[in-house]
């Protein structure tokens, strides 16, 4: 099309590329899903049908844009890592960040280090633990202890993880370590080569159809409820991050 007078307002779009080098992290977190989860009666303070169902999502989301190489969620939130070298929609901020979102908040934050990037990764399983213990503690004592809400909250005032831990072991029998992975830990999507054997019939020359096993390698993605914060999880999967330097 011929360019019209208007073409001019185009120049009021800022220019959202992002800092080359880095890598680029779109943070997802549901909107209101504090009314959400009441409207469809999650179980508190943690739904299996809902994470199993994030998990899910974000899972699609890996497997359809390539250049994510890990993905980490929690709560209502997931974080998706696009390496560093990616060139998808020329690295415009709000082309990756719409891309990814639905019915969901999102930001985009550049990391340049491994280090600010896995200290990122911590810092969500970090909120992961400190949530979810609460959470658990709090809705114990009102499911189990017959608190109310406000008299839960009272309890817990000024409370240390210890003294949490506590709560739940000599008033509940609860050991906190022995809750699931998936709740203490969050959800880490990374890509895994595996090898695949298949059987396939082949047709050989003379007409005679043979059957044959194929091995192949194909990436899919795997989900971890791991610890991410320590360095053993980067020393397994060293594919995950790209040099420094
Ligand atoms: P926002 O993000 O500012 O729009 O507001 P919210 O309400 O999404 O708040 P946020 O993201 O800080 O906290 C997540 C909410 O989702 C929090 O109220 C707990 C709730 N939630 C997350 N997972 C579960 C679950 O498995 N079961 C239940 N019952 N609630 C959950
Ligand atoms: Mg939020
Ligand atoms: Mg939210
Ligand atoms: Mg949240
Ligand atoms: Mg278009």
């Amino acid at each position: 099309m011929a360019k019209s007078k208007f073409e001019y307002v185009r120049n009021f779009e800022t220019d959202d590329t992002c800092l080359r080098n880095c890598y680029i992290v779109v943070r997802l977190d549901g909107r209101n899903f504090h009314k959400f989860t009441e409207q469809h009666k999650f179980a508190k303070p943690n739904d299996n049908r809902a994470l199993g169902l994030m998990s899910r999502s974000a899972r699609s989301v890996m497997e359809e844009l390539e250049d994510i190489v890990i993905a980490y969620g929690q709560s209502d939130e997931f974080s998706f890592v696009f390496k560093r070298t990616s060139t998808w929609f020329k690295r415009r901020a709000s082309k990756l960040m719409t891309h990814v979102a639905s019915h969901f908040d999102g930001r985009v934050v550049l990391y340049p280090s491994n280090r600010n990037l896995k200290d990122y990764l911590s810092w969500r399983q970090a909120d992961c633990h400190v949530n979810n213990l609460y959470n658990t503690v709090f809705w114990t004592l009102v499911q189990k202890g017959g608190l109310t809400t406000a008299q839960a909250e009272e309890r817990l005032k000024g409370t240390l993880a210890a003294d949490k831990n506590e709560i739940l072991f000599s008033e509940f029998n609860i050991n906190y370590n022995t809750e699931p992975a998936v709740l203490k830990k969050g959800t880490t999507l990374i890509w895994e080569k595996r090898d695949e054997t298949v059987t396939k019939c082949m047709k050989l020359p003379n007409a005679e159809e043979k059957e044959m096993t194929v091995t192949r390698s194909r990436r899919r993605v795997q989900a971890h409820h791991c610890d991410v914060i320590g360095e053993q999880f980067w020393e397994e999967h060293p594919d995950i991050l790209e040099d420094d330097n």
